[in-house]
């Protein structure tokens, strides 16, 4: 029977199950190798570990892996309910609060190896979590697109370690009041990027699609809904999407370095974000609450039907 450790949190809302031991010998490589390794030879754990009746929908894997580079503390592979990510921020903050959580890291700056490149996670002596996410840029601006249900929406393009189609102008308000609706509408905006061709510059599906709305906390400057692969919300501020925001808002000339933009998600929780400038985008760095829910243990009998998660 195989045993795989996990260490659950959440951040703002949204949770992560980080898998500390357990998982099967991935070879070595880099984050995007092992990724392939995963994928390839173990998809069924991956279900296991995330579908009912083991976890839900919402939740977001990551596989804490050995790095290569001795600068680093590890390697973090993302997945969820359908398949691999290939970058989660709420993730990796979730990854530090366990690493923490372990004993493995102190106050300060911590490299990470992802399937997208290497990210940092800070660590403030107060408890705080950061992450400094890889370099975000965007790609396209006011990209009109024709719904089946909803009329002609207008968004960009942006990637933020996943790709985003964050639409800004659209027939919906953002409240956790209209989640069927939201879910409904994101769905209708993602069916239409797919009848319509619209891609990503390397040819592949935008992953998420990104509903701005007007804020309700008094200290937020935005509120955004996330539809992510899976077709599960974001119950966070969506940390790659907000970075994909800083992206749109930098290009845009409305966001300068030392400013922070307060994003708030659908469920009222919050991510700060900043940037640096690059001389193609920014490097954003994301702040939010992470909290440790628990510790398990979970059995994968091969007498259980229901071992690789309930795939219906
Ligand atoms: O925080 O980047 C993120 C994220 C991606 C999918 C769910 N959360």
């Amino acid at each position: 029977m195989r045993v795989i450790e996990v260490i659950d949190s959440h951040t703002e809302g949204e949770p992560t199950r980080v898998v500390v031991a357990g998982l099967p010998d991935l070879g070595p490589g880099s984050a995007r190798e092992r990724m392939e390794v995963f994928r390839r030879d173990h998809d069924a754990i991956r279900s296991a570990l995330i579908r009912e009746p083991r976890g839900f929908d919402a939740m977001v894997g990551a596989a804490l892996l050995e790095p290569n580079s001795p600068d680093a503390v590890a390697q973090v592979i993302f997945f969820n309910n359908v398949g691999f990510l290939n970058m989660c921020v709420h993730g990796t903050l979730g990854v530090g609060r366990t690493l923490q959580h372990l004993g493995r890291i102190g106050p300060g700056r911590h490299r990470l190896e992802t399937p997208v490149g290497e990210v940092f996670v800070i660590l403030g002596e107060d408890g705080s979590l950061s992450v400094d996410n890889v370099e975000s840029r965007r790609h396209a601006k006011d990209l009109v697109l024709r719904t089946e249900r909803h009329g002609e929406v207008v968004g960009d393009i942006a990637w933020g370690g996943n790709w985003f189609y964050l639409v800004h102008t659209h027939d919906q308000r953002v409240g956790s009041d209209r989640l069927a609706e939201l879910a409904a509408f994101s769905r209708d905006v993602e069916a239409s990027l797919r009848r319509e061709g619209v891609a990503t510059p390397d040819g592949l599906l935008l992953d998420h699609v990104e509903v701005f709305g007007e804020p309700t906390r008094a200290d937020a400057d935005s509120k955004n809904y996330v539809l992510c692969p899976g077709g599960e919300y974001d119950r966070s501020p969506c940390g790659t999407g907000t970075s994909a925001k800083l992206a749109c808002l930098a290009a845009d000339g409305k966001l300068e370095e030392g400013e922070v933009w307060r994003q708030e998600s659908v469920i009222g929780s919050l991510f700060e974000g900043r940037i640096r400038r690059t001389e193609r985008g920014v490097v954003p760095r994301i702040s939010g609450g992470v909290w440790i829910t628990g510790e398990a243990r979970l059995f994968l009998d091969p007498a259980d039907p229901y071992r690789h998660g309930i795939l219906l």
